[in-house]
């Protein structure tokens, strides 16, 4: 379950159905052209918090079928409405995902005796393990040392995708848990948690940039810092002009260009505009091989 996973961007088509040819096609370019160790599916970037049930189970089901067992399968499965997350994952767990994530539960100010129990009742009711999926920026949601501890102390739960760029917490959560994986989740700051001994990382950015991110990875792990900070800067050159431009659009429009029918974003994301779709291709000839 180590290394470099992409956070699985999906094909929709102008309606904002699934393009499952389309899909077939990221999934393809991730594995024979990115080589990545792995894909997290129906997270952030793959807009599942805009998709019914439904479609995150036919989304599940075409990404197994594609991948068959050719890399690590992480299913993230979490929802502010518990039963959905229960569903999917023991939908997932059925299909053989090797691992569910469940982001923390949002919006209502939720303690952290509910954040818990959340974690714990969707563990009571599937043959699985999880990856806590944290992101203060977009949830809200922050867990201290004692917290992650706490929460961790369940054995089905065996890491954390920990995107948040507070250092001080991810060397202690390092230190007090070595048993447990965590995955950093902010693409920019991939060699900086790299040097902290994280297992893997978790990316949208991998969808376009997978083979980047594996060299600063393995860099970093070798000990050899000066060559995986020279691709750092060049990633964080690209990611700067992929954040202008529009996330992940852009990395849909640049996926296009290598031939991949990478499709639309779900409402009520934007298109974009024809000027921006230009600069996609610019990013994409000055970046990708
Ligand atoms: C996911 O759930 O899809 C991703 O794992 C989320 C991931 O942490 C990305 N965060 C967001 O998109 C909010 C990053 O890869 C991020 O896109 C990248 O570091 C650029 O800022």
């Amino acid at each position: 379950m180590k290394g470099i996973f992409t956070a699985l961007m999906c094909s929709f088509d102008e309606k904002g159905q699934v393009n499952e040819k389309g899909l077939r096609e990221i999934v393809r370019h991730n594995l024979d052209v990115s080589k990545v160790d792995g894909l997290y599916v129906n997270g952030s970037s793959g807009e599942n918090f805009l998709i019914s049930t439904e479609q995150k189970k036919q989304i599940f089901e075409i990404v197994k079928d594609e991948v068959g067992d050719q890399v690590k399968l992480i299913a993230q499965v979490g929802s502010l409405n518990i039963d959905e997350a229960v569903e999917l994952a023991q939908f997932v767990t059925d299909l053989k995902y090797d691992a569910i994530s469940a982001v923390t539960p949002f919006y209502y100010k939720f303690d952290f005796a509910e954040i818990k129990d959340y974690y714990n009742t969707i563990l009571e009711n599937v043959d699985n393990q999880m990856i806590i999926y944290s992101i203060p920026a977009l949830t809200g949601v922050s867990m201290d040392l004692q917290q992650f501890g706490e929460l961790f102390e369940n054995e089905k739960i065996i890491g954390v995708k920990f995107t948040a760029p507070d250092f001080f917490l991810l060397e202690r959560i390092r230190h007090a848990f070595p048993d447990k994986l965590i995955y950093s989740g902010f693409d920019e700051m991939l060699l900086s948690a790299s040097v902290l001994n994280i297992d893997g990382a978790i990316g949208s950015t991998f969808n376009v940039n997978g083979q980047r991110a594996k060299q600063i990875f393995e860099f970093a792990q070798d000990g050899r810092i000066e060559e995986a900070r020279e691709i750092q800067k060049v990633t964080n050159d690209l990611i700067a002009e992929i954040l202008e431009n529009g996330l992940y659009q852009t990395i849909k429009e640049m996926l296009k260009t290598q031939g991949v029918d990478a499709g639309f974003c779900r409402k009520p994301m934007k298109t974009l505009q024809e000027d921006k779709v230009l600069k996609a291709k610019l990013i994409a000839e000055k970046y990708l091989k």
